[in-house]
């Protein structure tokens, strides 16, 4: 039995790497029957007729992009053009957690920097409280892809195909294709594609219009924010939301300043988002 991964879907073509090749595909029938749609990131097997007859269980499946088993996400956030928002940053950290996949930071357009001390400010929280921090200047970031698979999300002109461009030569994804599509209210596709990158296989994605929190709780809001995890010990109250509550620690540590206090600002926005 041929075993591989799922890279690419067009229509009903299934491109599977294998660990020599890249061979398409077609699935067998009785999948649509279950109403089982094979993935981009779906580990298959197939025969050697090139039909995949086996879908391993995923470990996770997102729907934006629609990719299966998804170790980590790459926030591809740009420092300018468009702004570094804090928002959006804490937003997708919040999405991806809960979704128990690894955030991890990418920021870009570094040329185009203007206030490095707040830059420098932010990127130094984010790697204190444990997240791993990369820019575009160099290619540090492709050591974390090996045997891996990787997620790019960012806004619309952040840079990720730029950077994944950047990362290695050959690949020649289009840049700034989908921004202008986005212009003309076209559909962003949702087609995705696995390119192999660092010994792993990463896939680039349309950036987002919105992000909505909706499905998502208050408490695991609460919970999504790493840092204040563990200072929820020393709240007064063991259930604390850190908002109305007296006594509580991680106020204090926002009026300190050990807790960024755009992050907090933002906890509490996502907090009324989803009481909507
Ligand atoms: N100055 C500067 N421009 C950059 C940098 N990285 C990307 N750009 C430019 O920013 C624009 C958008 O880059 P893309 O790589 O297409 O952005 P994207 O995140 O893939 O955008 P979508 O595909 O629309 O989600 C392009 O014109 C790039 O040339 C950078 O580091 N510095
Ligand atoms: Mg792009
Ligand atoms: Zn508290």
């Amino acid at each position: 039995m041929n075993k591989g991964r799922i890279v690419k879907i067009v229509s009903d073509d299934y491109t599977i790497a294998t660990a020599k090749e890249r061979i398409v595909c077609k699935a067998k029938g009785i999948f649509r029957l279950q109403k089982i749609t094979p993935m981009v990131g779906d580990l298959v097997e197939f025969s050697d007729e090139k039909v995949i007859n086996k879908i391993y269980p995923r470990k996770n499946q997102l729907q934006r992009p629609f990719v299966s088993n998804v170790d980590q996400v790459v926030i591809v956030m740009s420092t300018n053009h468009p702004k570094l928002s804090t928002y959006l940053l804490d937003k997708l950290i919040v999405i991806i957690e809960y979704n128990r996949i690894i955030p991890v930071i990418c920021f870009t357009k570094i040329d185009l920097l203007t206030n490095k001390t707040l830059f420098s400010n932010i990127k130094s929280y984010y790697k204190k409280i444990g997240y791993q921090v990369f820019t575009n200047e160099n290619n540090d970031i492709l050591k974390i892809f090996t045997n891996k698979i990787t997620v790019f999300a960012g806004q619309t002109g952040a840079g990720k195909s730029s950077l994944l461009n950047q990362l290695d030569k050959r690949l020649q994804i289009k840049t700034d294709e989908i921004s202008k599509a986005l212009g003309r209210g076209k559909h962003t596709t949702r087609h995705v594609e696995l390119y192999d990158l660092g010994g792993g296989f990463v896939a680039d994605t349309p950036g987002f219009s919105a992000l909505d929190l909706q499905a998502i709780s208050k408490e695991s809001i609460r919970d999504s924010f790493v840092e204040f995890k563990e200072l929820r010990q020393h709240c007064q109250y063991r259930n604390c939301f850190h908002i109305h509550e007296e006594d509580c620690q991680v106020k204090k540590e926002v009026a300190v300043g050990t807790i960024l206090k755009s992050r907090y600002q933002n906890y509490l926005k996502f907090c009324e988002e989803v009481l909507k």
